[in-house]
This record gives structure tokens, sequence and C-alpha cells, in this order.
């Protein structure tokens, strides 16, 4: 069941540690800033928490011991996005990203391209430490330690916007990049429908443009969570892992309702506007709720 409030502006955001960076982005808002302002200083408190090891400089590195890091921020007054890929060394990511998206003609920059223009616009960085994580050999077949931050925002004015930002998959091939910095995967916004955002593996997500796909079940009629379930179902009935994904999506619409769902035994989201502020669990997905897959079932 999706949930509605009428409330704004309304922050909902993925896993537990959305918690305080929802709160955060309220409290930016109630002083004076934009629903963007808000999120780009929401998903900060994530960025810069030294206990979060999925999400800015404190991540996982990659198999070369490096923390590479990908996000993006979307406005949906204008259909405007920018985002940075495989950045090494500035704090604050999501910040670089809104840069993109407000000062340049572009939407992505990646690797040594995207480290030099926060550098050129003054971003500050920091000498990565390890982290105490050990360096891997090789990209490792579990999923463990990687969480990404995605957060979606409806306006008092109605409007919507969204930002994601996080370490990627621990041990990683460097230059690997994930969903979390590709418009329409890790995020995406429409303003006429809703937003949505993706954690979890980021090859699963991206190969299905999943935050795109729940958006459009959004625009036929869904409910948030309607729209996260039917997404991760059709991923499911393609692929031929069938629910064993780890993936998981967030949603909100136009009304102000909101919702989640994610393979296996789901996963925790945090939802916050004036008065309230919780850690809410979404539904797990599993086979029994779709009947066969591994095939092209319709
Ligand atoms: C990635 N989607 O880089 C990210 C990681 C993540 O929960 O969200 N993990 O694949």
């Amino acid at each position: 069941m999706s949930q509605q409030t009428p409330s704004r502006p309304l922050f909902v955001s993925t896993w537990p540690f959305g918690k305080p960076s929802n709160e955060a982005a309220l409290q930016k808002f109630l002083a004076g800033g934009t629903l963007l302002d808000a999120i780009e200083a929401g998903i900060g408190v994530a960025e810069t928490d030294p206990g979060n090891t999925s999400v800015g400089l404190a991540g996982i590195p990659n198999s070369e011991g490096v923390v590479q890091l990908d996000a993006c921020i979307m406005d949906g007054v204008g259909h405007r996005g920018g985002g940075v890929a495989a950045l090494e060394g500035i704090i604050h990511p999501i910040s670089v990203a809104r840069r993109v998206m407000d000062k340049t003609p572009h939407v992505l920059l990646v690797g040594a391209g995207a480290r030099a223009f926060a550098l050129k616009e003054g971003f500050a960085t920091r000498d990565v430490p390890l982290t105490g994580q050990a360096k891997a050999p090789e990209v490792p077949k579990g999923l463990k330690g990687h969480d990404t931050i995605a957060m979606v925002a409806l306006g008092p004015d109605g409007n919507l916007c969204g930002g994601c930002s996080t370490s990627g998959l621990g041990h990683k091939l460097p230059g690997r990049v994930g969903d979390s910095p590709i418009l329409g995967s890790g995020l995406y916004v429409d303003n006429e429908v809703g937003a949505a955002g993706a954690t979890g593996l980021g090859e699963n997500v991206m190969r299905y443009c999943g935050s795109y796909q729940v958006v459009e079940f959004m625009r036929q009629g869904l409910t948030p969570e309607e729209a996260c379930k039917e997404t991760i179902k059709r991923i499911a009935r393609i692929d031929p892992r069938g629910f064993d994904l780890s993936i998981n999506f967030i949603a909100i619409d136009k009304k102000g309702r909101y919702g989640a769902a994610g393979t296996g035994s789901g996963f925790q989201f945090s939802v916050c506007h004036q008065g309230f502020s919780k850690v809410l669990q979404s539904p797990g997905m599993t086979k029994k709720d779709v009947g066969p897959v591994g095939g092209n079932v319709h």
C-alpha cells in the first residue's frame, strides 16, 4: 500500500541513513532553501558521514584501493539533470552534479574530467583514506556493503526533484559506473507524474532503466508502491536470474503518495515531512509474487 500525505515538502529516501538526510533537507527548505538546495544539503549529510561506507569518501574503494564516487541530481522544473561518475577525492559529488546541471551544457562528466571540473569550480577535496577496507584483487560476486542514497522530493508548489549519491559497488573495477549517476536508471524525475530512485546492484537496474520504468508505471495510473513492484516483476520476468537481483526502488507522485519495494525481504526507506520522520519497511518480492520467471512471459 502506498501511503499519502498532504504535507509539503515531502522527502523520501533510501535506507535508514536517509532519515538524518531527509531531516537536514527539510531544515534547509524551512530555512529558505529551494527544493534542490534541500536535496543537495540532505544528500550532503550522507556524503560526509564517516560511518557510511557506501556514500561519499568513507565508501568502500575499488579493486585498486581508490574510492570512485557517482552522483546525479534532477530538477523536474525544466526537466534538467546533471551527474558525475568515477569522481575521485571530492567531498560532495552531489554538489558537483548540481554544478554540472546549473553551469554546463552537459549532463554527465566522468573520471578525470569530472574531477578537473570540480577543482576548477572550487569544490573541497580530501585525501582518500582506505577507511580500513581491504584492497581486493578482483570484483567479488557478492553484493555486500553498498547502499546508495537516493532522495526524491515534492515541494509545496507541486514540483518534484531528486538526487542520488554513492561510492558504488565495493571492489568494483576502476572506471566502473553504476546506475546511480545515470538519469533514468538510479534516478528519474518527471514533473508531470512523479519521481523514483534506486539502490541495489546497479548492473541490474541500469540494464532496465529502472527508475524511468517506475515513473512510467505511475504515469499509467499505478501508485508509487505498485509501480516499484511492477518494475521489479517486469525485470524479474525478463532476467534469467529471476528475483535474485538485489534491486530496490523508492517513488513519490504528484499527489504526495509514496512507496517502495525491493527484491528478497525488501529494504528500509525513510520518509519525512513536517512533524514526521520515520524509517519504514518496504514490501519484499520473491518468486511467489509473480509466478514463472526467467523467460519473457507476458
Ligand atoms: C551501484 N546502485 O553502484 C549502486 C550501489 C547501491 O545499494 O545502491 N547499493 O551499483
